[in-house]
């Protein structure tokens, strides 16, 4: 059997980490291969947005530094929804620094990320000290995290041998990386999720480089695992009904994928 025609169930019973197996768990039981990225600006505005898009989602993608009015309490109610609706949270901070910098950056400042989110993201770029740091961190409290292999943005350079650098970097970290943001399959490894931004209902883009892709194309011909929306979803006119309407478009694209 490929990776392609594996179910999440059968996949999160192959994973070792804990944090993956929960995830695909999540995947399964709410039918959902969506991410909300809550790229909103104000808390009540996100609390809100979380509580009525989670029933949808298996996972939601902060940036809690565009927050005007960030707060402890925050990410108290943060992780208090994500219990209630059964969603992982994944802080989105791009780590890209070496590895002492970014064991500061992940576990202090205002934020103390390795204390609330589940997952976070590092760029390879550095090299394995990345990971190393962040693993240092965040390994004992069951945390995890994902390696940009690819990019949504026009003209980025996260392609060919840096991208396959990247996948190396993760396999040899699979303790704490479990997967990948990519905007195509990077690894055949069916414990990895492969997770990919850049998409709408319809492909498009918008007018500072960021490139649109459809749910059936993401999921169904790319073959990726979660599909994460922002826009899509937090500016549209009823946020609950685009998320719904996202997870079972993802959903459908998955259930056709294993019909192939
Ligand atoms: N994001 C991308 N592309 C990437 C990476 C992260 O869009 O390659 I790495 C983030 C940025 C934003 C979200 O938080 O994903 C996409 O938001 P929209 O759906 O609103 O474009």
């Amino acid at each position: 059997k490929i990776n392609d025609v594996l179910k999440y169930s059968e996949r999160a019973a192959m994973c070792t980490n804990e944090l993956s197996r929960r995830l695909f768990g999540i995947m399964d039981k709410k039918k959902s291969n969506l991410a909300l990225s809550a790229d909103v600006t104000s808390s009540k505005e996100l609390l809100q947005l979380v509580d009525k898009t989670g029933p949808h989602v298996c996972m939601v993608k902060t940036h809690v530094d565009i927050l005007e009015d960030f707060n402890q309490e925050v990410v108290e109610k943060l992780t208090s929804l994500a219990a209630k609706h059964n969603f992982v949270l994944f802080e989105d901070r791009k780590f890209a620094d070496i590895g002492n910098t970014v064991m500061h950056q992940y576990s202090g400042g205002v934020y103390h990320i390795s204390e609330w989110a589940d997952l976070i993201n590092a760029h390879a770029v550095p090299g394995p000290g990345v990971i190393h740091g962040l693993k240092k961190i965040g390994a004992s409290k069951g945390r995890a995290c994902l390696l940009i292999a690819e990019m949504s943005s026009s003209g980025n350079l996260a392609k060919g041998s840096y991208s396959q650098d990247t996948v190396k970097m993760a396999e040899e970290n699979k303790d704490f990386v479990i997967g990948f943001i990519c905007v195509s399959k990077v690894s055949s490894d069916p414990t990895f999720l492969h997770m990919t931004p850049g998409v709408q209902l319809e492909a498009g883009k918008d007018n500072l480089g960021q490139q649109y892709l459809t749910p059936s194309e993401v999921i169904g011909n790319r073959g990726s695992d979660i599909m994460i929306v922002g826009r899509g979803i937090y500016q549209a006119q009823d946020p609950a009904l685009a998320a719904k309407q996202f997870q079972i478009a993802g959903y459908d694209a998955y259930m056709a994928r294993m019909a192939e």
